[in-house]
């Protein structure tokens, strides 16, 4: 080998240096601190008092301000002043803090003591520390710093994460590794990983957290699982995140003794007393229950004969007199019932409307089937107006190619927060049902099924971070934009350099209708691998249930494909207020949802609804692979250790995308008996081929 000159050795390792930051293996999240110009103008930092909470501020304005300064001191000609309108010295500034409320907070460009002065000013200390992360974000984000004013209150109140996390530490629907809360070692060991998971929460404003599974054993409200959770309670308690728990209804028989788990029986209303008293003097601020409830198998009051309003009302009762809330799950359907599977939590629930206590939150899911890649908006929002109702949205990827399929979920949970419910008339849109514009409630929450994990990224992928930021961001404004938020994200996690926020932005903002065009175009739903959920299913038949079956849903014979749910079929458009439910079944993107339809029937481009699923499913390939030569570009700006992992994602996505629309049209083929049209290719391989592929060591299970 000819040996290189060292001189253009040097100068090629230092271009290296320069463009390709160094090697991250994204534990850092989008609180990275990497440094950016402006930041050397911010000055030293004073935070006025000494809670932990404000002491958590300070450490991270000072953690954030040195990175993002890379190195240099703060400006002396600057200041920054942060604390809670309690001190002379923020009191006196007169800000106007009515409007910040108990977490809100304002931030502004003043002077103060005759110098140019930055001041984070709240009523509680909590907000001090969100303000401080808002400013970290302007900082980051290279936002003006010399006019900031900037006033902020959260949209909701119960800003959660959901973790659907086990005892035994696997995650039901997790594909980034083990639990992060290690119940084994737990109280005595508290993992310092606790610490940044509360930080990376507080940035986006979250402020509780279910650490357990909603398929929830009994044993977490035992006095040694109790323990350990008054530790976790106590590591996120300065963050402003209270720990809430799943509850398992028929707990007052497993771990109770009792015979019954009637809510209407005084023992037991007299158990779960005594239970939530226990709590409360291990977690003096545990923030409440979180119930699944005569669903999927699980244990609830109608197994007595009561409804879900006595069962939530006999645990709100319970928790009401330390503050504690209920969430109760109105994701319900249960096999007796033959009626269309995603009209039965509002045949269960809106009659139950005004008869739940003041504490109880009915907890429902962005769509009325399961999370799917794109699904109508839940007909229960608007149609519950006495009964406080909380979004519950799927940050885990269980329907959305898991961790590996780059889709980035904000214009998903935009679309159902901006459908017009019509329910107070045009424009109520489900964020205004949701943060109580809309009813006038003042018991608000939004709920995220965490993407979790003890995987050194968190999230099982760099950009599955994005779904949890995302997520954080929608629960404290449900308004803002996915493509303000993409952004931040993109610049925050990665780079400011425009050459790479705007390819990178819009790929993020492409990528759902991208998966829904190679897993579910045309308002296709559920029909996806048996019970792992992995891979394309629409064969999947027989079994114990039927609405667990791909056919039931999809419903495709040689007359045509989709399951009629206008007048003439389930007739659950009817859930919705009319205007709504006209817009809906109109709309193409839910055709097959709401629309039995021939196969020659004409959609939108003229084509035949069978042409149009091929070019559907062949387009959402083709994107995917248009995903991957934009991130291939993208290797000057990222760390060459988190550009590599996040092509060889897109790799498999790519393989996997192939993989649903090659499977999908080989299956509907069977049916529909025409040709691909001109220039598809026909799948590589026969129906039987995809349909004998088995998965049984598929993640999440
Ligand atoms: C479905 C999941 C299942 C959950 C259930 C739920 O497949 O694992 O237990 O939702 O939300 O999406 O309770």
């Amino acid at each position: 080998m000819k040996r290189r000159p060292l001189l253009a050795l040097l100068a090629a390792a230092s271009v290296s240096c320069a463009t390709a930051a160094r090697a991250e293996d994204g534990y850092d999240l989008w609180l990275r601190y990497r440094p950016v110009e402006g930041a050397a103008a911010v000055g030293g930092v004073t935070v006025l008092g000494e809670s932990p909470t404000l002491q958590a501020a300070r450490a991270e304005l000072e953690r954030g301000l040195a990175g993002l300064r890379g190195g240099a001191a703060p400006s002396t000609r600057a200041a920054l002043l942060a604390g809670t309108a309690s001190q002379a010295r923020i009191a006196g500034l007169k800000l106007p803090l009515q409007a910040a409320g108990p977490e809100g907070y304002v931030i502004r460009s003043m002077q103060v003591d005759g110098r140019p002065t930055t001041v984070i000013a709240a009523n509680s200390d909590v907000g001090v520390l969100y303000g401080a992360f808002h400013f970290l974000r302007l900082v980051q984000t290279r936002q003006p710093l010399d006019r900031i004013e900037v006033a902020s209150a959260p949209a909701v109140k119960l800003r959660l994460l959901n973790h659907w996390d086990n005892l035994d530490r696997s995650v039901e629907r997790g594909y980034a590794g083990q639990s992060i809360w290690d119940w084994w070692k737990l109280p005595d060991y508290r993992d310092p990983r606790y610490v940044d998971y509360a930080r990376a929460n507080a940035s986006l404003g979250i402020n509780g957290t279910v650490l357990n599974n909603v398929n929830a054993k009994a044993d977490s409200l035992t006095e040694p699982y109790l323990e350990k959770a008054a530790a976790v309670a106590e590591v996120l308690r300065p963050y402003g995140i209270k720990v809430y728990l799943s509850a398992r209804f028929s707990a007052p028989k497993e771990i109770g003794g009792l015979a019954t788990a009637d809510p209407l029986d005084p023992a037991v209303r007299a158990w779960w007393k005594a239970k939530a008293d226990e709590i409360y003097r291990a977690i003096p601020d545990f923030g409440g229950f979180l119930v699944k409830a005569n669903s999927e198998g699980q244990p609830g009051p109608q197994d007595y004969g009561r409804t879900h309003a006595d069962g939530a009302n006999m645990l709100a009762e319970a928790v009401g007199p330390h503050g504690g809330v209920v969430m109760w799950r109105a994701f319900v359907y249960s096999h007796e019932q033959p009626e269309d599977r995603i009209k039965q939590a509002w045949s269960e629930f809106v009659p139950l409307d005004g008869k739940f206590a003041k504490n109880v939150i009915v907890q429902v899911k962005n769509g009325p089937l399961d999370f799917q890649p794109r699904e109508p908006f839940h007909p229960l929002f608007g149609a519950m107006p006495k009964t406080p109702l909380m979004a519950e949205f799927q940050v885990t990827k269980e329907y959305l190619g898991f961790a590996t399929h780059l889709v980035f979920q904000g214009p998903l949970w935009e679309e159902a927060l901006q459908a017009d419910t019509w329910r107070a008339g045009k424009g109520t849109t489900v964020a205004k049902v949701v943060d109580g514009e809309a009813t006038g409630q003042t018991l608000t929450g939004m709920a995220g099924v965490a993407n979790i994990g003890a995987d050194r990224n968190w999230s099982g992928s760099h950009f599955d971070q994005a779904n949890w930021y995302a997520f954080g961001r929608l629960a404290w404004d449900p308004n803002l934009t996915s493509k303000a938020i993409a952004e931040a994200w993109a610049r925050m996690t990665f780079s400011n350099d425009p050459a790479f926020v705007k390819p990178v932005t819009e790929m993020m903002l492409s990528s759902r209708e991208t998966m829904v065009n190679y897993m579910t175009p045309l308002g296709l739903h559920h029909i996806m691998g048996n019970s792992h959920h992995y891979g394309p299913g629409p064969w999947v038949a027989g079994g114990e249930r039927a609405d667990w079956t791909s056919v039931y849903y999809h419903r495709a014979s040689p007359d045509g494909i989709g399951f009629d749910r206008m007048a003439s079929g389930s007739n659950a458009v009817a859930q919705y207020a009319p205007e709504a439910g006209k817009a809906l079944a109109a709309d193409e993107r839910y055709l097959l949802w709401f629309h039995r339809v021939p196969w020659d029937r004409k959609t939108a481009s003229g084509r035949t609804v069978w042409d149009e699923l091929v070019v559907r499913y062949s387009r959402g390939v083709d994107e995917v692979k248009a995903m991957r030569r934009s991130w291939a570009a993208m290797a000057p700006y990222v760390d060459p250790e988190r550009h590599a992992q996040v092509a060889a994602y897109l790799a498999i996505q790519e393989n996997e995308a192939q993989w649903w629309r090659d499977a999908c049209i080989a299956y509907f083929q069977t049916f529909s008996k025409r040709p691909l049209p001109a220039g598809y290719a026909p799948p590589p391989h026969p129906l039987e081929w995809y349909e004998a592929l088995s998965f049984p060591y598929a993640p999440g299970g």
